[in-house]
């Protein structure tokens, strides 16, 4: 049975070799992916590593999605997009050429060992909260909280943007 649709946010984030190139291909595997249609893309944000602060910086972005897949088959799509473009896993937050992470899976709140939803840190996490802000403002997290008050644009963790390389669009409202 096919799940009902959901509104699922996505973090991209990408800190070796050609980032852009890599975000933006993740982008169309994913857009293009049965089950997934990418409704708003942030900006490309560039950003300080965190956690581990001795490697390259990152570029980040926050797409806005509708899944018509149930959480686990999300996580096994991303997984898979993630190997596709050659993502080695070696040790937890190691460098890597493509990392997307599940932010937010509608209101849903997920306790199990393969997936935490929403997505933990994400509310200390600046180069995820700022693109969060610029395309879903009025966003409310599961617990109450709003990405507005969490959100600083003026987080010296961002330090550098441009504008997505493709329209922002929504479903729906293509010519
Ligand atoms: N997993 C649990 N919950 C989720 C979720 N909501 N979305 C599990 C995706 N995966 C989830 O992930 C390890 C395991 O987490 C997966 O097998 C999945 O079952 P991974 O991608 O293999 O490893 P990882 O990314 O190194 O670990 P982790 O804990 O996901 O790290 P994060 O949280 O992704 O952080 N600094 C900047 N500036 N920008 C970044 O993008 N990213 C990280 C990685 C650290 N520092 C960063 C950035
Ligand atoms: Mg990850």
């Amino acid at each position: 049975m096919t799940p009902s649709p959901v509104r699922v946010y996505l973090g991209l984030g990408s800190n070796l070799g050609e980032r852009a190139t890599h975000l933006t291909g993740a982008v169309q595997l994913l857009d293009a992916s049965p089950g997934l249609s990418i409704t708003r893309a942030s900006s490309i944000y560039e950003t300080a590593p965190w956690g581990d602060e001795e490697q390259p910086a990152y570029l980040n972005m926050v797409l806005e999605a509708t899944a018509e897949l149930a959480p686990g088959e999300l996580l096994a799509l991303s997984q898979s997009i993630e190997n596709t473009m050659g993502r080695e896993r070696t040790r937890k937050w190691a460098p890597r050429v493509i990392d997307i992470d599940i932010l937010l899976y509608g209101e849903h709140i997920i306790k199990a060992a393969e997936l935490q939803v929403p997505h933990p840190h994400l509310s200390a996490r600046q180069f995820v909260l700022v693109p969060l802000l610029e395309i879903a403002p009025d966003l409310l997290l599961p617990d109450g909280a709003r990405v507005a008050e969490l959100a600083d644009p003026s987080s010296r963790c961002v330090v550098w943007y441009a504008a997505a390389p493709w329209p922002q669009r929504h479903r729906g409202e293509r010519a």
